[in-house]
């Protein structure tokens, strides 16, 4: 087989065009700094089977939101590749403006994103941690997702039912996280006691373990989150069999009202203050307004009703963009005129760990990579200009894929 073919990315049968099965590839599940990297890629999306689960009291808005997602989702399958895995699973495209811009320089056949994929989680009350409201079962969703949107009411509306009183973002997302972190507290409690009787007679890792979960321990106690612990890398990677519900990366979405959807408001403002010191992202954003957005199929309708309410694309599109750096994914970009793709890799990916998400053949027989960076390729306006300017670089198994990378791999098998 000819692999040196530029236009030829995808080895045959192995790209159905509409894709709603789910086949998991091994993957390096090693990489400790994603150590709740589950294991599993979705080689055919490209997705990396990496999710984000939409986690909040109940009436915030999460469904609104997941609506939002999965229609804006089917609006694309026209072109693109959309399924439901579940139905409260969701896959969609990330919106990338580098795609598009390369795109234009190469008109290929097709244009493939990439995506992620959103879990809508239902709602958490109080008490979850013990079993209330079906809590067991939706910590235990919260427990498979890799990182958490977490859907804060900020919004007055006496119609839609609340029980915790006043609008109270603050509040709310406490009474979130102190049942998250119960349930830590249980997960690490059980393995303490095991460690303990362990570290008696055990070797110097075992203490090591101790003393790690000793700290965890202590600052779950203190009502904070594993997060902001400031674990290092072998830390994490000691305790990630306990998949701690609160050292998951987050970032909030205020669902705001209306009239605040520029500016946000003092319940966001508010929201805003008490995060800042976790260093989370905060998106202000109206969810049924993006809803309505997505729902809309003609895209002049969609055009003049984002002109009427002055956005200039859907808050959507940023949240889904900050969830992808959130779950530490980057981009590159293969550039053929069949077509011009984006793949989701992780940060700190090298050129063949890169190349294995096309296909593990390609890790494989990895030989090297022609990498040219996307601003070049911008400017110089094709591969050939870019060879000529000596913008294009061949480089080996140790590379480290950039962010933006537009990349061709040659190989043997
Ligand atoms: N006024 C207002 N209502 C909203 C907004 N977002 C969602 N809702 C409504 O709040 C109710 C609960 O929303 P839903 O998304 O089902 O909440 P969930 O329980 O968090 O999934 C629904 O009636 C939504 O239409 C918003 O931004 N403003
Ligand atoms: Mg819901």
């Amino acid at each position: 087989m000819n692999w040196e073919d530029r236009n030829f990315i995808h080895p045959p049968g192995r790209m159905p065009p509409y894709w709603c099965h789910r086949p998991v590839a091994s993957a390096s599940a090693d990489d400790p700094g994603f150590p709740y990297l589950r294991g599993a890629k979705n080689v055919n999306t490209g997705s990396m089977g990496l999710q984000a689960g939409i986690v909040g009291l109940p009436n915030v808005g999460k469904s609104t939101l997941f609506n939002a997602v999965s229609s804006s989702a089917k609006a694309q399958a026209s072109n693109y590749r959309f399924c439901t895995i579940e139905p409260n699973v969701g896959l969609v495209n990330v919106p990338d403006e580098r795609i598009d811009k390369l795109a234009e320089l190469v008109k290929p056949n097709r244009t493939v994103p990439t995506q992620i994929e959103i879990v809508d989680i239902a709602g958490l009350v109080k008490g979850a941690s013990k079993g209330e409201g079906l809590g067991n079962k939706f910590l235990a969703n919260i427990r498979e997702v890799d990182a958490i949107v977490h859907v804060i009411r900020c919004f007055e509306d006496e119609n839609i039912l609340r029980d915790e009183g006043p609008i109270n973002p603050v509040g709310d997302k406490d009474i979130i996280d102190t049942e998250l972190q119960l349930k830590d507290l249980d997960s690490v409690e059980k393995k303490l006691q095991r460690a303990e009787k362990m570290a008696k007679t055990g070797d110097a890792k075992t203490k090591a373990e101790l003393e790690i979960l000793k700290r965890c321990h202590a600052h779950l106690e203190q009502g904070k989150n594993i997060r902001e612990l400031g674990l290092s890398k072998e830390d994490r990677t000691a305790i990630a069999d306990l998949f701690l519900l609160t050292e998951k990366p987050v970032l909030y979405v205020a669902n705001v009202d209306e009239p605040s959807m520029h500016t946000g408001n003092k319940f966001s403002e508010a929201l805003k203050a008490a995060v800042a010191k976790e260093g989370a992202e905060v998106i202000v954003m109206n969810n049924s307004i993006e809803q309505q957005i997505a729902e809309m199929e003609d895209p002049d309708d969609r055009a003049l009703f984002m002109e009427e309410y002055k956005m200039k694309e859907p808050a959507l599109n940023k949240l889904i963009r900050a969830t992808y750096k959130l779950l530490k994914l980057q981009t590159y970009f293969t550039a053929g005129v069949q077509e011009v793709r984006a793949w989701t890799i992780l940060e700190g990916w090298k050129a063949p760990q890169a190349a294995s998400v096309i296909h593990t053949d390609f890790e494989k027989g990895f030989i090297k990579a022609e990498v040219i960076a996307y601003e070049d390729f911008i400017h110089y306006g094709s591969e050939a200009a870019c060879r000529d300017a000596g913008k294009l670089r061949i480089e080996g198994k140790e590379y480290l894929v950039k962010d933006g990378d537009v990349m061709h791999f040659r190989f043997n098998v």
